[in-house]
């Protein structure tokens, strides 16, 4: 089913896992621990690595700061090395702190926006330590009554605030801008959309993209027709990836709908977005509030590589003729073939031929894993989302 072009296409995939997928995490009615859950950022890094271990698709872990703080970092970034993986992107974090009640870099403060872009000097500090590319910015801005803020100069100073942190990126970084259409903030978000994002970044400078997470539209939004426009202006940086049914869910992505993953990941292909010169980040944003979190972990990145396989099943010849002729069903049928094909097996044969287990779910549940961590990680606080 694969030919040499697909199978090579295939070794190339990368995706990045969060360092907060595995802590316990839940909603507002109440947050589930399991036994073994991690205690510390060593903890997590060991865990993701058994993601990576067992699909070979998740060399790099995902960091939120100061959530993962240590004294050391090299040291960190040496055990990670230990255990097969990096240390990708450092996300910032200006949404727990009680100063940021009211925003962060578009607060009418000028003392909580300075004490936010020093946080976010500190974030490109410590990337300087581990070597990470991106620095991921969502923000939690935004104002809850009309009236409550002035809309517009609010952007004005996210737009300064974001300037002078673009200016201590170094030249092999990236400043990578997240937006959200709601929450925590009802009325208004600073940055709701992909077109705010694109008009902040495109002010700042090339190292500037957009960060596109899958869960932060509003329902029936066509997420696959912004991703094509991100990648034609050459401005998307990276991919949150989780899927929902409601709001920001953080679900299992292609757990909710299979076929909008498939429909994103073509438009992917499409526009040149999984060559590396495109430079985008794939990256799961998700937590796992009642399932196991490795196995969630491992079930979400094969989601993707199953998706992926299938966009390069798609005959692109074929494809451009009937859209060409006109052929609307003709088209649809060619797009609807390689959406409909079980690339199942032979992602199993193609795993083996390069020493991975065919089927990672069931290697890692024969590992032992869970019972170990289990019975060795007893004492101490277990980690959190947002610890
Ligand atoms: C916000 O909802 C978000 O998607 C951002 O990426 C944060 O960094 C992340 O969730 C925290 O879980
Ligand atoms: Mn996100
Ligand atoms: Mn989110």
């Amino acid at each position: 089913m694969f030919n040499e072009k697909i199978s090579a296409q295939l070794a190339q995939q990368e995706i990045e896992v969060p360092s907060w997928a595995y802590g316990n995490s839940g909603t507002r009615f109440r947050v589930f621990g399991t036994p073994g859950t991690p205690r510390n950022v060593r903890e997590k890094l060991a865990d993701a690595a058994q993601v990576h271990a067992h699909t070979g698709l998740a060399p790099k872990v995902s960091l939120h700061y100061p959530w993962d703080k240590v004294d050391d970092w090299k040291g960190l970034v040496e055990y990670a090395a230990e255990l097969g993986v990096g240390i990708g992107t450092i996300n910032s974090n200006t949404f727990q702190d009680e100063e940021y009640k009211l925003g962060s870099f578009a607060h009418h403060d000028a003392g909580v926006r300075r004490r936010a872009i020093e946080h976010h000097l500190e974030c490109i500090d410590v990337m300087n330590q581990t070597g990470s590319q991106d620095l991921k910015i969502w923000l939690a801005d935004g104002t809850n009554y009309p009236g409550q803020g002035d809309l517009r100069r609010r952007q004005d100073w996210l737009a300064e605030s974001l300037s002078e942190i673009y200016g201590h990126i170094g030249e092999h970084q990236r400043l990578v801008l997240e937006y959200k259409f709601f929450e925590p903030s009802f009325y208004h978000t600073d940055v709701p959309d992909w077109g705010t994002s694109y008009a902040q970044v495109t002010a700042l400078g090339d190292r500037a993209v957009v960060c596109l997470d899958t869960g932060h539209h509003a329902p029936g939004t066509n997420i696959e027709f912004i991703v094509a426009q991100l990648l034609r202006l050459g401005k998307l940086g990276s991919f949150d990836f989780n899927s929902r049914f409601y709001a920001d869910d953080d679900l299992i992505v292609g757990a909710a709908d299979p076929f909008q993953l498939f429909r994103i990941l073509w438009e992917v292909r499409r526009g040149g977005g999984f060559d590396e010169a495109s430079g985008v980040v794939f990256m799961l944003d998700q937590c796992h509030n009642i399932e196991d979190k490795i196995p969630g972990q491992i079930r979400s990145v094969l989601n993707v590589q199953e998706m992926t396989a299938r966009t390069l099943l798609v005959d692109v010849d074929a494809l451009e003729a009937a859209q060409q002729a006109g052929d609307v069903l003709g088209a649809n049928a060619v797009f609807m073939d390689a959406f409909y094909t079980d690339v199942r097996p032979a992602l199993a044969e193609w795993r083996e031929s390069r020493g991975l287990p065919a089927d990672p779910m069931r290697a890692f549940a024969d590992s032992g894993y869970l019972a170990r961590i289990a019975e060795e990680r007893v004492g101490g606080a277990q980690s959190s989302w947002g610890a």
